[in-house]
């Protein structure tokens, strides 16, 4: 009787001690002490040795009996324990996948194209028309109809690479403009931006390949004067307010008079510095009045009509606003560059 309670003692000893078990691995040490080889209930069974042989089988058997009610509650214990840690689990290594990524890093426009695009919003502002046309031109209007025949001097500084006689690669967008007068009568405003080029070796300042802002305006009664106001207000909006322009005279083959057209240094303002070499002036565009040779060989009549144009290189004036030292850094397409104008 007295082992029979001992036996009874220890099944509820167990059922207790299963409750309390927080985890897993407390229940393996339980399992070790109840069950195991050096186990209480091992234990039990070893002190049958001092019972008479009559009552061994019964003791035994109600030894076994224990130890399937133990070992059924421990395995009832052990599923309610791996649910709930895989349930900590589930709740601990939770993934939202509705929240948003990183996202991509953005690219920018290139500082050449961010230029282009002031002046040109600049100069839709004042009522221009943008027009783009062929970088493949015929030498007729990239050259004839600008008042530059063959063996002109000017063709000197102008030379590029030519497809044929007849066909060149444009050294500059006036044969854009050309077209337009062919197309359209006066009024005319347009800009004319682009790429365009020249039989030069590359260098800090120098590259085959290049970008320009030409711009054109024709009607009646157009002066000098309004080539000055509209430069100034180009100056004003790109620069800020006190850069002015300062015309000094100079030739083009398809202006006349010529002009090239410095603006206040926007490092100094004009009281002379490293980047303006002291002057105060930093020259930017060219420009004059339509010459009137160009205007009749475009079918515009010149005792009617006037115009002037200008020209502008994009580089050049990217340079300056940024204070790029050189300008191959605008060609390499290395993105630490780039980067840094975004
Ligand atoms: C410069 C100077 C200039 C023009 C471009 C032009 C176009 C036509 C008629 C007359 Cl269709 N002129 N363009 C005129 C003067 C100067 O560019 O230094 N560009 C970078």
């Amino acid at each position: 009787m007295e082992n029979q309670t001992q036996i009874t003692q220890l099944v509820q000893r167990a059922q207790e001690a299963l409750q309390k078990a927080e985890n897993l691995k407390e229940l393996d040490t339980l399992r070790i002490n109840l069950l195991g080889k050096k186990g209480e209930l091992t234990g039990l069974l070893r002190g049958m040795g001092q019972l008479s042989p009559e009552e061994r089988p019964a003791f035994g058997q109600m030894v076994n009996q224990a130890r399937e009610k133990i070992e059924s509650m421990m395995a009832g214990r052990e599923k309610e324990l791996k649910a709930s840690e895989l349930e900590a689990r589930l709740v601990k290594e939770a993934i939202d996948v509705t929240l948003p990524t990183d996202l991509p890093r953005l690219g920018n426009p290139h500082p050449i194209t961010q230029v282009l695009d002031s002046v040109v919003e600049c100069f839709i502002g004042m009522g221009f028309q943008v027009v783009e046309g062929p970088e493949i031109e015929l030498d007729k209007y990239n050259f004839e109809l600008l008042n530059i025949p063959k063996n002109h001097p000017a063709r000197d500084a102008q030379d590029t690479f030519y497809i044929d006689e007849n066909i060149v690669l444009r050294t500059h967008t006036s044969p854009v403009q050309a077209r337009v007068m062919a197309a359209q009568k006066p009024p005319i405003r347009v800009i004319c931006p682009g790429r365009v080029f020249r039989a030069d070796e590359v260098d800090a300042t120098h590259s085959p390949v290049f970008h320009q802002i030409e711009g054109l305006v024709i009607d009646k009664d157009v002066t000098m004067a309004d080539l000055r106001g509209t430069l100034g207000a180009f100056a004003r909006q790109l620069y800020g307010e006190g850069i002015t322009t300062r015309f000094r005279p100079s030739f083009f083959p398809f202006t006349e008079p010529s002009t090239e057209v410095d603006l206040t240094c926007f490092v100094c303002k004009g009281k002379g510095c490293r980047v303006c070499k002291g002057t105060g002036w930093i020259e930017v565009l060219g420009g004059g009045m339509v010459n009137p040779k160009v205007l009749s060989a475009n079918g515009i009549d010149p005792k009617v009509y006037s115009g002037f144009a200008f020209g502008v290189g994009l580089e050049r004036i990217t340079l300056l606003r940024y204070g790029i030292s050189d300008m191959r850094w605008l060609y390499e397409g290395d993105e630490r560059f780039l980067r840094q104008f975004s």
